[in-house]
């Protein structure tokens, strides 16, 4: 007996409502016009012109990931945040993204990788936006558009520009510890699962007892550090744009859960003051000598999110989203994301992006916010203002106090960080170069300036990178002057 064709269930419009056909539009006789009254074809083309919402402008090409983060030791002498208890297992969401590129661009082009969990703890969200570098290439939040501008397109013929970015670069000598990072192996991951992540900037915790902490979050790959060459990456960003999401779909799908281990290196509060570099300087790094690093727990990722468009293009990191025990700190990159990252997604995704799915809370939502376009989830609280007599809900200044922060003072100014003992632009990009990286790696690290400052850089600014690089170690800078000088 042959098999009855595998019975579908019957197509929809998005009304719930059964459509006669997905491949005729209904017309007068089979070569008449096409009716107006076919609003299912209206539909279909109307919803069509409006599948995009704006891409990110960083970051825009990402992959993500559900997972759960335990907490595997005990760090509560320095923060009451409920998910950093012993024990606690938190649901997470993270995304890994490039930063320079668009949505269709390689993964695997040079550039620092966004890596940005959402921790659905019992307090609310808590969002830790971080990179797969533990610094930045600026200091003040003023100057990050204009970087951002520096590495995408030219205006006149829309096309990358090595030479906007050498430019930049070398005229922000701020950016030297991130730009030895990203030209070296650190700056193309083999994939999403062989990178560190880092929250980057220092913020606060706070115990029970309110004594205050400064910490860094280091998310050691569990998979090892592992990197691309320039040369693969070039092949690979041709055979397949999209290597790295592939590859962490097919591990997840497939079991192979990847995982990061969480440390922090804790500052004791009194400590920032005197320190020998500015504690809050993003283009800085603490040496773990000073502050070693301590162990946390483990994030792992298991999940594949059931729609991409949904979990992840409308997915909202924010740094604002700190949970009691966690603050900002004296960081101005920080300061300035805590604006930056909600206004971008009331612009791109909508009012109510917090009700999505990835976005909304595992805990009730008890705020007195109500209205704008898509809202859906009804006002619980029993009243639309506060304070009220109808029972709604008051904040609770003594279970949380005045904000996790710090005390500050002075008159008004526009002006660089006041320099600590072995603060400048150089020295820890130095110490990188000679200490951290082997022969190989400064060869690598030679090969991939000298490669990028060929293409199409202009020798006022190849001059000006070459002393750069001498700025940064002498022997180094030498060795890039002789490749790209011939000599
Ligand atoms: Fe971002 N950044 N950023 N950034 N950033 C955005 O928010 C911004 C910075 C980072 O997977 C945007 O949702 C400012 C540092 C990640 O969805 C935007 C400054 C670090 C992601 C924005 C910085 C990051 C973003 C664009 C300087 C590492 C992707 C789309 C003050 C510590 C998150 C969006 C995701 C995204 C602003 C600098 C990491 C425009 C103003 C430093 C991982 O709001």
């Amino acid at each position: 007996m042959t098999e009855s064709p595998q019975r579908h269930p019957h197509t929809t419009n998005n009304h719930g409502i059964p459509v006669e056909s997905d491949e005729h539009s209904l017309t007068i006789g089979d070569t008449g016009p096409i009716l107006l009254q076919d609003h299912y074809l209206i539909e279909k083309m109307a919803q069509f012109n409006r599948e995009r919402v704006p891409e990110r402008v960083v970051h825009a090409k990402g992959s993500g990931a559900y997972g759960t983060f335990e907490t595997t030791q005990d760090v509560s002498q320095f923060t009451k945040a409920h998910l950093f208890q012993p024990g606690r297992r938190t649901d997470v969401l993270a995304r890994f993204s490039t930063v320079a590129g668009e949505q269709g661009s390689p993964d695997t082009w040079r550039d620092p990788r966004g890596f940005a969990l959402k921790f659905y703890t019992e307090e609310g969200n808590y969002d830790l936006v971080g990179n797969n570098t533990p610094i930045f290439f600026v200091r003040d939040p003023m100057k990050f558009q204009d970087f951002i501008r520096s590495q995408k397109r030219r205006p006149d013929s829309g096309v990358r520009d090595h030479d906007m970015q050498w430019d930049f670069w070398t005229l922000s000598p701020e950016s030297a510890h991130m730009v030895t990072w990203l030209m070296g192996d650190r700056g193309i991951p083999r994939t999403y699962r062989h990178m560190n992540g880092y929250g980057s900037h220092t913020f606060l915790w706070v115990n029970g007892g309110g004594e205050r902490f400064w910490v860094k979050y280091h998310f050691k790959t569990d998979q090892g550090i592992e990197f691309l060459t320039q040369a693969e990456a070039d092949a690979l960003a041709g055979e397949d744009g999209d290597a790295h999401r592939r590859d962490l779909w097919r591990a997840i799908a497939s079991g192979d859960a990847p995982s990061w281990t969480l440390h922090v290196q804790v500052m004791p509060f009194e400590d920032a003051a005197d320190y020998r570099f500015n504690p809050f300087d993003l283009t800085k790094v603490w040496p773990h000598g000073d502050y070693p690093l301590i162990e946390v727990g483990r994030l792992t990722l298991h999940t594949n999110p059931e729609d991409f468009f949904v979990h992840v293009e409308q997915a909202a990191f924010e740094p604002s989203n700190m949970v009691p025990g966690i603050g900002p700190s004296p960081d101005k990159m920080l300061l300035g994301r805590l604006f930056s990252y909600p206004d971008t997604h009331r612009y791109r995704i909508g009012t109510n992006y917090a009700q999505l799915p990835p976005n909304r809370p595992r805990v009730e939502v008890r705020s007195y916010a109500k209205d704008g376009a898509m809202r859906y989830e009804a006002n619980r609280v029993g009243a639309v203002y506060a304070p009220n007599s109808h029972g709604g809900p008051a904040a609770d200044t003594a279970a949380y106090g005045s904000p996790a922060g710090w005390a500050a003072a002075g008159e008004m100014v526009r002006e660089a960080y006041a320099l600590h003992r072995e603060d400048n632009d150089w020295v820890q990009a130095g110490t990188m170069v000679r200490e951290v990286l082997d022969d190989l790696a400064r060869d690598r690290l030679v090969g991939n300036v000298v490669g990028h400052l060929r293409q199409g850089v202009s020798d006022p600014v190849r001059e000006r990178a070459i002393q750069y690089w001498r700025n940064v170690d002498k022997d180094l800078g030498d060795r890039i002057g002789g490749k790209l000088n011939g000599r």
